[in-house]
Formats: C-alpha cells, sequence, structure tokens
C-alpha cells in the first residue's frame, strides 16, 4: 500500500489495517489516542473502585464489581489495539506512570458519597458514549472495532448509573440533597471529557481529516448537554448552570462559559487526585512484577517443551 492507496481508503470511508501502508504522523496519532484511551479506562477504575467494599448492598456490590471490571476489559482490548500499530504496552505503562503520557482529566476528581457511583454511570459513561460511539466509525479498523463492544457496555454502565440515582431520588431529603450534590461537582468536569474548545484543539483539523475523529470537540459537547437536559429533568434534579437553556433557533441548548483554566490545571497534573491515581498505578504494577515474571517464565517453559 503506498500513500495514494492510504488516502483513497481514507476517502472511501474504508478501514486501514495494521499491515497497510500509512503515514507516521497517522500512526503516531493513533498510538496517542488509543494509548491515552486505554490509559483512562485503567486509571478510571480506581474512583468506583473504592466504594465497591462500601457499597450500600451485595447487589450494589456485585454491580459495581462488574463494571469496574469491564473498564479493565476495555484497557486490554485498547492496548491490544495500539500493539497492533507496533506500539509496546510495557513502554506505554511506563509513560502513564512517569507522566509522560496522558489520561481522561475527569478521573481525576474524588468519589465522595455512593451517589457519585451512580453520577460516574449517568455523566461520565454518558459522556463516553456519546464521543465513543462516532469512533465506531473510526478510520483505523482495530480501533472502531473495539469500540463497538466497548460502546454496549458502557450503554449498560450508563443505565445502571441512572437506575441507582432513581432509586436514590425516591429515597429520603437526604439521599436526594447526596445526590444533587454529585451532580453539581460533577457537570462541567464531564463537560471537560470533551477537550478543549475547537478552537484551542490542538489535533482536532488533522484527526477529522483522517476520519480518526468524526466530530469535533464542541459539536460533541453540545449533544451530551442535548441528550443531558432531559434526563435531569426526568431524574428531578437540577444542572448546576444557570445559563443552561434551550435555544429554538439553534435547536440546540445554550450553557455558560466553561472554566478551561480548570481542565489545563487538571491535564497539567495539578487536579484534586492526580498524585494519588497515579501513585496508586504505580504501585499496582510494582507490586505486579512477580505476576509478569512467573507468566513470562511460564511461556518460555511452555515454548521450550513444544520445541522439544
Ligand atoms: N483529559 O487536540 P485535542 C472512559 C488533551 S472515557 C485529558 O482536542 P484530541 C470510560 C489531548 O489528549 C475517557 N487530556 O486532542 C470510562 C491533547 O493532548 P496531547 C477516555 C485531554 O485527541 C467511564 C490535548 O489535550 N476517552 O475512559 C482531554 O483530538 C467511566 C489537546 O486536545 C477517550 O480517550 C481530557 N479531557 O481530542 C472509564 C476517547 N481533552 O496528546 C471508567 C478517545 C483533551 O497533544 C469509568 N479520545 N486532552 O498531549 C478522544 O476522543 C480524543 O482524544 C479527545 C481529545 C476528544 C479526548
Amino acid at each position: 500500500m503506498t500513500q495514494e492507496q492510504f488516502e483513497r481508503t481514507i476517502d472511501r470511508d474504508q478501514r486501514v489495517e495494521p499491515r497497510d501502508w500509512m503515514p507516521d504522523a497517522y500512526r503516531a496519532t493513533m498510538i496517542r489516542q488509543i494509548a491515552q484511551h486505554a490509559h483512562s479506562e485503567i486509571i478510571g477504575m480506581q474512583p468506583e473502585g473504592l466504594w465497591i467494599t462500601r457499597a450500600p448492598s451485595l447487589r450494589r456490590r456485585a454491580i459495581l464489581l462488574a463494571k469496574v471490571q469491564d473498564e479493565a476489559g476495555h484497557g486490554l482490548y485498547l492496548y491490544s489495539a495500539a500493539e497492533t500499530l507496533g506500539a509496546d504496552r510495557a513502554e506505554l505503562t511506563e509513560k502513564l506512570i512517569s507522566g509522560r503520557q496522558k489520561y481522561s482529566s475527569i478521573f481525576n476528581y474524588p468519589t465522595l458519597t455512593f451517589a457519585d457511583v451512580g453520577v460516574i454511570g449517568w455523566l461520565v459513561d454518558g459522556a463516553a458514549i456519546c464521543n465513543q460511539v462516532p469512533l465506531c466509525r473510526s478510520s483505523y479498523g482495530p480501533y472502531a472495532r473495539a469500540m463497538i463492544r466497548i460502546c454496549k457496555e458502557e450503554s449498560f454502565h450508563q443505565r445502571q448509573g441512572y437506575e441507582l440515582l432513581m432509586t436514590l431520588m425516591r429515597g429520603t431529603p437526604a439521599q436526594r440533597e447526596m445526590v444533587q450534590d454529585a451532580v453539581n461537582r460533577w457537570w462541567w468536569p464531564s463537560l471537560m471529557m470533551f477537550g478543549p474548545p475547537d478552537a484551542d484543539s490542538t489535533h482536532t483539523e488533522r484527526s477529522m481529516a483522517w476520519k480518526i475523529k468524526r466530530h469535533t470537540n464542541d459539536e460533541l459537547r453540545q449533544r451530551f448537554v442535548d441528550m443531558t437536559v432531559p434526563q435531569a429533568d426526568a431524574l428531578g434534579v437540577t444542572l448546576p448552570d444557570p445559563e443552561l437553556r434551550w435555544n429554538a433557533e439553534r435547536g440546540h441548548h445554550d450553557f455558560g462559559p466553561i472554566d478551561w483554566s480548570e481542565l489545563k490545571r487538571v491535564i497539567s497534573g495539578d487536579g484534586p487526585c492526580n498524585a494519588e491515581r497515579v501513585a496508586v498505578r504505580r504501585a499496582a504494577h510494582e507490586d505486579g512484577a512477580w505476576v509478569r515474571e512467573a507468566a513470562a517464565a511460564y511461556a518460555a517453559k511452555q515454548a521450550e517443551r513444544e520445541r522439544r
């Protein structure tokens, strides 16, 4: 395959596959996005994982355990997709724990009450779905295919979060207040998940031209707001934005200004939980060294047996 064939593949909306020729910058962009996405899934296990032992019932504990386990699975598919581009998984992990590669800003906020588990399912998984459904049509085959299964599971996660919140909203005034407080804390960070505004987004233009991204950050953010407002009404919570209102002329909701300095601060490592999240990941990696060594020794032994 040549440059010309690559361009034809993109123009015809076909998929680029691992053995195909691709520009170095396309490969680098795909590795960057897939690795950041994989790291987000793995670091994203922590905020909710902290509630597994404190879930209020056996049912809620089993659900949460399954959800957090799903996120681990998503991370693993995504690391495998990055490997098809020639990336080395151990190196990617090294880059994450040394702060050289990013993960989503959203996982640097604390989970203060069990309502946060519901709000993460509703808003964070909701935003993730909104961003990821179009990625099922992303131009890189292994990434687009991984996204199909991931989106199915994320939809399930979103519904479990919403169901948890509906249950709390039918509860006591204190439980309803707990939900509102969680919504107040997670709303703006959820909008920031979609990335900087289009005017400040370094990669959007190129990634759109290569059909890696199908919509801009602002388009998806708007779609998420429009999708979420009726859900908030049905739930009986108030989204913490006095400027949020339907604009009939645009056919969309207008919303207030986002504090982009907060996103920059959190991305650059200075969010409420960045140090803790990376420290936990680093400790898990170091504590797991013996497992990797044992698995490698076993695989070598098996290979040796097969050779004989
Ligand atoms: N946080 O030029 P752009 C989940 C970085 S969902 C941190 O706009 P791009 C599921 C960006 O990387 C969360 N960094 O970049 C779950 C770039 O940095 P670089 C993960 C951010 O790539 C739910 C720079 O700013 N989802 O895990 C953020 O075109 C519940 C300039 O930005 C994905 O990763 C941010 N919010 O667009 C798990 C989806 N925003 O590399 C557990 C796939 C931007 O130049 C529990 N990724 N940056 O140093 C994407 O769609 C895109 O990469 C965007 C950013 C939209 C995130």
